[in-house]
C-alpha cells in the first residue's frame, strides 16, 4: 500500500475513534502520524529494510507497527474491525459543532445515541441539557447545528469523495472483467460537494465486478443489487454507486451518468429536435443507431463542440458549444507558481526550505508566502519584528536559489473592524504581495462587513482578497456580505480575488468566478497550504477555475515570476 493511502487509513481511523468517544490523545496519535507520513516519500519499503522508519517524528512504536503492516501487507486488522464495529451515523455526531469524542462518548453511554435523529429527538425533548457537561445553551446549540448539517444534506466534501472512491475505482479498473472505468456525477464535474459516488465501467461481463464490489472492506450496507448495477453504503456513511455496461454503451453512459441532470435534459431535447432519441445506452435515429467511440463524438453528431465534464450544468454551455469550439479550461499544468502559503513561522506545519522543496518538487517556479498577520494571535501571527526577520530569511534563502527558484515576501493581513490593515503601511510596502482577509467579527451586518472589505480592497498595498466569504463548507455559512459589490470594487481597484482551494473553503465560488470573470478581472488559486501537502490543495482550485470557464489567461498564476513581479509592481503605491 503506498503511503498516501495508509495516511489516509490513520486518518480515518482517528476519524471513527473519535465518533467511538476513545480517548482524544489516542484519537489525535492517528492524526499525528497521518500527518507525519505525508512527509514521507510514496513507498515505505526502503525505509522500512533499513529500520529507519521508527525515527519518523510522530510515529510512535505502536503507530510504526500499523504503518508496517499496512505498507507491507494492504490490510490491518484492527482498521477492518473498527469499521465493522462503529455505527455509521456516529461519523455524522462528529460533524456537529462542539460535540468532540467526550460529549459523543457522554451521549452514546447515557442516552444511547448513535446518530443525528437520535440526537435530535434528545435535544427536542431536553434530555442533552441535563446531561453533566452540557448545560441548555449547548443543547441549543447542537439543534442549530443539526439544522445546518441537516439543511445541507448529506453531502460531503470532493476531496472526502475523492479519498473514498480511489481505492475502490483502482479496484474496478483492476478485475480483469474490467475493459475501463471512470468516476461519473458531481464528482467528475468537480462540484464542491457531493452526494454521492458513481462508478461506471465498460464489460462483457459486469457479474464478477458487481459481486466482488459488494463485498469489499468498505462497504457496509447493500442498498440494491441487480445485473448491471450495485449501491451500497459505505463505512463512512456515502452511498456509492457502480454500474456495468457494454463497451458500445460506455460513451453514453459515460455522458448520462455525469450529469449533470440539467445539462442531460438539454441534450435529450437536442436529439429530439433532430427526430432521433438520446438516453444512457444509445443514440437512435429513425434508421436504427447511430454509434458514438466517445463523449466528444456524441456532441458531433448533435451539432456541438465538445462541453468539459465541469461545464456541464446547462448554464449556457450548449449554447456556446453551438458557435464552435470552447475556449481551453485552465489545467493544474499550466499553473507556474503559487501564493498564500504558510509555514511554521506562523501556524503552518512546515518551514520555508520544506515549502520551496516541496513547490519546487511539483514543478512550481515560485512560492509566495503568506504567513499570518500579528492580531492572528490563535494563528502565531507575525510581530513586526518577526516580519522582519522572516524577510531577511527569505533574502538568504532567495539569494542561496538564484535564478532557479523565487519566493515572494508575502501576508495574509488580517483585515481589522474597521476595514483597516493589520500592519502600518511602512510595512505593508516591504512585501513584495499583500492577501487581506477577514478572520474576526463575523457577525457584523451584511452592510457593516461589506464596508469593511471594501475599505480592505481600496487600500492600494491589498493584492489579493483572501477567501472573500469565509464559508466553511458543510460546517458554516460565509458571514453575510454583499459579495457583488465585492467583486466591483476588486475590479475597480485592480485587486484580485483568491481562489482559496482549501477543499473546506473553495472561496470564491465557481458561479462568483464567472461574475468576475465577466467584468474582465484576473483570478489566482491559492492553495492557502499549511503543510507541504497543502499545496496539492491547487487541484480543487483548478476543479472551481474549470467550473468558472477560466482559462489559463484569466488566473493570474499562469504568469511567470517576472511577469508577476511587473504586476505587483505595478500594483503597489509609488
Ligand atoms: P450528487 O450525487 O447529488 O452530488 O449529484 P450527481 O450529479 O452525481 O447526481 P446523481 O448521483 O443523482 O446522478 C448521477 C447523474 O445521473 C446525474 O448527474 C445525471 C444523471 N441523472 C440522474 N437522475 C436523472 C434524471 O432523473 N434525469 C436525467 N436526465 N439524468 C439523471
Ligand atoms: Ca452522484
Ligand atoms: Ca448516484
Ligand atoms: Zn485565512
Amino acid at each position: 500500500m503506498d503511503t498516501r493511502r495508509i495516511a489516509e487509513v490513520l486518518d480515518e481511523m482517528g476519524t471513527l475513534l473519535e465518533a467511538r468517544g476513545e480517548d482524544a490523545f489516542r484519537c489525535r496519535a492517528y492524526h499525528n502520524a497521518a500527518q507525519a507520513l505525508k512527509a514521507l516519500p510514496p513507498d515505505l519499503s526502503e525505509l522500512i529494510a533499513s529500520n529507519q522508519l521508527g525515527e519518523t517524528p510522530g510515529l510512535g512504536k505502536s503507530m510504526l507497527a500499523k504503518v508496517v503492516e499496512l505498507a507491507t501487507t494492504g490490510r490491518l486488522e484492527s482498521y477492518e474491525q473498527l469499521r465493522q464495529t462503529t455505527p455509521p451515523g456516529l461519523v455524522a455526531l462528529l460533524r456537529v459543532p462542539g460535540l468532540g469524542p467526550k460529549k459523543i462518548k457522554v451521549l452514546r453511554e447515557e442516552l444511547q445515541i448513535e446518530g443525528l435523529a437520535d440526537l435530535r429527538q434528545a435535544a427536542e425533548s431536553n434530555q442533552v441539557a441535563s446531561l453533566k457537561g452540557f448545560g441548555t445553551k449547548t443543547e441549543a446549540k447542537i439543534l442549530e447545528g443539526i439544522n445546518f448539517i441537516e439543511s445541507v444534506g448529506d453531502r460531503i466534501l470532493q476531496s472526502t469523495a475523492r479519498r473514498q472512491i480511489g481505492p475502490i475505482l483502482d479496484w474496478v479498473r483492476a478485475q480483469p472483467a474490467t475493459i475501463k472505468a471512470e468516476a461519473c456525477g458531481s464528482l467528475r464535474r468537480q462540484k464542491a460537494t457531493i452526494g454521492d459516488l458513481d462508478i461506471l465501467f465498460a464489460s462483457s461481463d459486469p457479474a464478477p465486478v458487481l459481486d466482488g464490489f459488494i463485498h469489499r472492506p468498505e462497504v457496509a450496507a447493500v442498498l440494491a443489487q441487480g445485473p448491471t448495477k450495485a449501491s451500497v453504503r459505505l463505512a463512512e456513511g456515502v452511498q456509492c454507486d457502480l454500474r456495468g455496461v457494454s463497451l458500445t454503451q460506455f460513451p453514453f453512459a459515460l455522458n448520462y451518468f455525469t450529469g449533470s441532470k440539467e445539462h442531460n435534459i438539454a441534450m435529450r431535447r437536442r436529439a429530439i429536435a433532430r427526430g432521433w432519441k438520446l438516453n444512457e445506452y444509445s443514440l437512435d435515429g429513425p434508421e436504427g443507431p447511430l454509434p458514438c467511440d466517445s463523449e466528444a463524438e456524441i456532441y458531433e453528431r448533435l451539432g456541438l463542440a465538445y462541453i468539459e465534464p465541469e461545464l456541464r450544468e446547462d448554464w449556457g454551455e450548449i449554447e456556446a458549444a453551438e458557435r464552435g469550439p470552447l475556449p481551453t479550461l485552465v489545467t493544474r499544468s499550466d499553473l507556474i507558481g503559487t501564493f498564500h502559503c504558510h509555514t511554521d513561522w506562523s501556524d503552518g506545519g512546515a518551514t520555508l526550505d520544506e515549502m520551496v522543496e516541496a513547490t519546487r518538487a511539483r514543478g512550481l517556479t515560485y512560492l509566495g508566502i503568506a504567513d499570518h498577520s500579528r492580531s492572528a494571535g490563535y494563528a502565531g501571527g507575525l510581530s513586526i519584528e518577526r516580519v522582519r526577520k522572516q524577510w531577511a530569511a527569505i533574502d538568504a534563502l532567495n539569494t542561496k536559489l538564484g535564478q532557479t527558484f523565487k519566493i515572494f515576501k508575502g501576508t495574509e493581513c488580517d483585515i481589522l473592524g474597521d476595514g483597516s490593515l493589520d500592519y502600518p503601511d511602512e510595512i505593508l510596502a516591504g512585501f513584495d504581495y499583500v492577501v487581506a482577509s477577514v478572520h474576526s467579527l463575523f457577525g457584523l451586518s451584511r452592510e457593516v462587513m461589506t464596508d469593511r472589505v471594501i475599505a480592505a480592497v481600496k487600500n492600494p498595498y491589498v493584492t489579493m482578497l483572501g477567501h472573500p466569504t469565509g464559508r466553511l463548507l458543510l460546517a458554516r455559512d460565509g458571514y453575510a456580505i454583499d459579495l457583488e459589490a465585492v467583486i466591483e470594487a476588486c475590479s475597480k481597484s485592480g485587486t484580485m480575488i483568491e481562489i482559496n482551494a482549501n477543499p473546506h473553503r473553495l472561496d470564491l465560488d465557481d458561479e462568483h468566478c464567472r461574475r468576475a470573470k465577466a467584468l474582465g478581472m484576473l483570478l489566482v488559486i491559492n492553495p492557502d497550504a499549511h503543510s507541504t501537502g497543502g499545496l496539492d490543495d491547487l487541484d480543487y482550485g483548478i476543479g472551481v477555475a474549470r467550473r468558472a470557464n477560466l482559462t489559463a489567461a484569466d488566473v493570474f498564476n499562469t504568469r511567470s515570476s517576472s511577469e508577476v513581479e511587473a504586476a505587483f509592481a505595478r500594483h503597489r503605491p509609488v
